[in-house]
């Protein structure tokens, strides 16, 4: 099956079905608020499922919230092939994190439609839950429950930030779902780079090699609650200068070990929390990368070394790894064939691997991946100003397209 040169893809449609999308959860500077399984993560759901089922698409929701999208192919035996990201954002989003990759899909998916193409497998879009883990951890959680990468794969496993229960949450917003997930063949996820590499380069597609691992860990530091007036210095276990030192002391040993690791603490947690109360709880929530396992089990160790001088002040410590989603690398053949496509568009093309975590990093190991990234200005993401060209979304749509019929053949 042979396609013109004229798209199949209609890049206006799929850039207003984003900026709908965008406009729930709606923050100041033209941002997106949608933590997962909120009223406004609901909102987007419903839109997406409305959106699919007028598409013609099966919906299917699986035990983690999951939404599957499914467009039937000649051949039904056949497992799928599978386009997805993910609707939910950080607390400052932006309007393209993962809307784009959902977006995408539904796009080949009335593409497909309007042009009257009967693909030999069928095609399938999915919606992850949680990928952005802001709410609930771990992050991606939707995907390490697809691939049964949740210990326990309950709700043991999953913490959240903010008290509430993530199947309580699920069944509140109706998306509790029992169903069984579509066989998949391979999977695809389009996503903005969220760094500077494409722009700096002039391409439009970047072919994603891998993605670094990632780890989650909660460091506990444990002192005692006081009074912010009548406690003199000497006389205080104040555990968030207890975990302010470490966090600094740690950041430079880690360099030490690699310094293309990547090290943040993006969430601090301190009780009582009162401004006129010691605080004798502190807990650091820490994001560790690194595209190698050793590197990153060697920090882990300097983790707990680095804590061993805290007790000995009488401070408690503690680590509790929440997250560890292993370094990823997408599929030579899925890879090329996305070069290939791109260049008979004549659309410059990178290879490069992510910075950021994505759901394909679960897909990748249990079957072949590929994720195509496009151009971020100033390589700005997880921030109202994150922005891609309207043509690098139409042209990453195209390609996704042309490479998911080729995958989609028998
Ligand atoms: O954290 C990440 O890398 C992803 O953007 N959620
Ligand atoms: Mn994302
Ligand atoms: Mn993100
Ligand atoms: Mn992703």
């Amino acid at each position: 099956m042979t396609h013109s040169a004229a798209t199949l893809t209609n890049s206006s449609r799929l850039w207003s079905s984003i900026m709908r999308i965008a406009e729930i959860g709606a923050i100041e500077g033209n941002g997106s608020c949608r933590l997962s399984l909120t009223d406004e993560d609901k909102e987007a759901r419903d839109l997406f499922r409305f959106w699919v089922t007028a598409a013609g698409c099966e919906v299917r929701v699986d035990n983690f919230g999951n939404i599957y999208a499914i467009r039937p192919g000649a051949r039904d035996d056949l497992p799928a092939v599978l386009i997805g990201s993910h609707l939910d954002t950080q607390p400052h989003g932006g309007r393209f994190d993962g809307v784009l990759g959902v977006m995408a899909g539904l796009e080949i998916v009335r593409a497909l439609n309007d042009a009257g193409i009967e693909t030999e497998a069928p095609i399938a879009i999915v919606n992850w839950t949680n990928e952005e883990g802001v709410r609930f951890k771990p992050g991606l959680t939707g995907s390490c429950g697809f691939v049964g990468a949740l210990p326990g794969g309950d709700e043991s496993s999953i913490s959240s930030s903010d008290g509430s229960r993530y199947y309580a949450e699920l069944a509140r917003i109706g998306y509790a779902g029992q169903d069984r997930p579509p066989q998949i063949s391979t999977y695809f996820e389009m996503h903005i780079e969220q760094g500077p590499v494409l722009e700096n380069a002039g391409a439009t597609i970047g072919i994603v090699e891998g993605v670094q691992g990632v780890r989650w860990f909660e460091i506990d530091f444990l002192g005692q609650d006081a009074h912010a007036g009548t406690t003199p210095m000497n006389n205080r276990r104040d555990s968030f200068l207890a975990a302010s030192r470490y966090a600094l002391g740690f950041l430079e040993r880690a360099m030490d070990i690699d310094p293309d690791v990547r090290v943040t603490f993006g969430r601090v947690e301190v009780e009582p929390n009162s401004t006129n109360t010691i605080p004798g709880r502190t807990r650091l929530v820490l994001d560790l990368r690194h595209i190698d396992e050793h590197v990153l089990d060697r920090v882990e160790r300097l983790m707990a070394d680095q804590g061993e001088p805290l007790k000995k002040l009488g401070f408690g410590f503690s680590i509790n790894r929440i997250m560890n989603v292993r370094p990823a690398s997408f599929n030579r053949d899925l890879k090329d064939a996305v070069e290939k496509v791109a260049s008979s568009l004549s659309m410059p093309s990178l290879r490069l691997p992510s910075g950021a975590m994505h759901d394909a990093s679960n897909l990748a190991a249990v079957v072949p991946s590929a994720m195509i990234f496009i151009p971020s200005r100033n390589g700005i993401s997880h921030n109202p100003l994150e922005w891609s060209e309207p043509m690098h979304v139409g042209d990453g749509c195209e390609v996704l397209c042309r490479a998911v019929l080729e995958a989609a053949k028998a």
